[in-house]
C-alpha cells in the first residue's frame, strides 16, 4: 500500500519510481499487469497473460476488470473471441454500473445485459447482484474452477450502480440524464459493504467490537502507509532519462 501511494504522488518510492503515477499503477511481480487511462486497455493483457500461463503450465488465471462502457470498445469483442477461440484461462468480470461517464446504459445499448457478449463467444457467464459479496464470490469460484480445469474463459457481469459523478465525489454534478433521488436513495440501501457487515452480525460471525477493531486497524494502516509516502523524495530530474528511457537505448 505503501509503494501505491508512493506511486500516485510521484515518489522515487513508488511502484515504478513515480514515473507512472495514478494512470498507469503496475504491480508485475504481485501479478497485477496495470491499470491504463485508455478505457479497455488492459482486457488484452489480462488475455495474453492468461496464454502465457497456459503456456507455461501453471495454474494461474488472468482476471480483467472492466466497465459496461468498455464493452462498447471494441477490443474487447476481440479479446473474448481470442480468449475462447485459445481456450484461454481468463476471468473477464464486467461491474455494471449501468453508467459510461454521463450516459445511462439505455441510451446507448439496445439492451442492458453485457453477457450477451459472452453468449455470442460461446463463453460460459453468470450474472449476478455485484452489491451482494457473497453472491460475487460464489459465482467467481464457479468461474475460476471451470478457467483452471482447461476449458476456457468465463464471463462474470455484477450488476451495481454508480453513486458519484464521473470526475467528482459529489453526487450532484456530472451523472448523466435520468437520475433521480429516488433511484440514489434505493441502490444506496443496497450498500455492498453494509449488506455484508449486516449478513455476518445476523449470523453471530462477528460481532460489533470485533468489526471496530477490524476498521480500526485496517485505517491505521492506510493512514501509516499513506504519512510514509508523503514523507518520500521525489526522483531527482536525472531519473527521466534513467528510469523512463532504457540507458542502453538509442538516446544515450
Ligand atoms: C478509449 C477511451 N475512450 C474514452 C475515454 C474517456 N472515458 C473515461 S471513463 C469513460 C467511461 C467508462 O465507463 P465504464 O467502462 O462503464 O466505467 P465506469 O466509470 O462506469 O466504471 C470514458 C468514455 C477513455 N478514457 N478511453
Ligand atoms: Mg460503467
Amino acid at each position: 500500500m505503501h509503494r501505491l501511494f508512493a506511486e500516485i504522488l510521484g515518489k522515487k518510492t513508488g511502484l515504478s519510481n513515480g514515473m507512472g503515477g495514478s494512470m498507469h499503477l503496475w504491480d508485475q511481480p504481485n501479478g497485477f499487469y496495470g491499470s491504463v487511462p485508455i478505457v479497455s486497455g488492459t482486457v488484452p493483457l489480462a488475455v495474453g497473460a492468461s496464454l502465457a500461463a497456459k503456456m507455461q503450465g501453471t495454474k494461474d488465471i488472468g482476471v480483467a476488470y472492466l466497465g459496461d462502457g468498455a464493452v462498447e470498445e471494441g477490443v474487447v469483442h476481440e479479446s473474448l473471441n481470442l480468449a475462447s477461440m485459445l481456450k484461454a484461462p481468463t476471468l473477464f468480470v464486467v461491474e455494471n454500473n449501468l453508467f459510461a461517464s454521463h450516459m445511462h446504459i439505455s441510451l446507448r445499448q439496445p439492451k442492458a445485459a453485457t453477457a450477451r457478449f459472452a453468449a455470442a463467444n460461446d463463453i460460459p457467464y453468470e450474472i449476478v447482484d455485484g452489491n451482494n459479496i457473497v453472491d460475487v464470490q460464489s459465482a467467481a469460484s464457479r468461474l475460476i474452477k471451470h478457467a483452471r480445469s482447461g476449458k476456457g474463459p468465463g464471463f462474470l457481469e455484477a450488476v451495481t450502480y454508480r453513486w458519484y459523478g464521473h470526475v467528482d465525489w459529489r453526487e450532484d454534478i456530472d451523472v448523466g440524464v435520468n437520475r433521480s433521488e429516488k433511484d440514489v436513495d434505493a441502490w444506496r440501501k443496497r450498500d455492498p459493504i453494509a449488506r455484508l457487515v449486516a449478513g455476518l452480525v445476523n449470523e453471530k460471525l462477528i460481532n460489533l467490537q470485533q468489526l471496530n477493531e477490524i476498521e480500526a486497524n485496517i485505517s491505521n494502516e492506510v493512514l501509516v502507509a499513506w504519512a510514509q509516502a508523503l514523507n518520500d523524495p521525489y526522483p531527482p530530474p536525472s531519473a527521466l532519462t534513467s528510469v523512463v528511457f532504457s540507458s542502453s537505448g538509442i538516446r544515450q
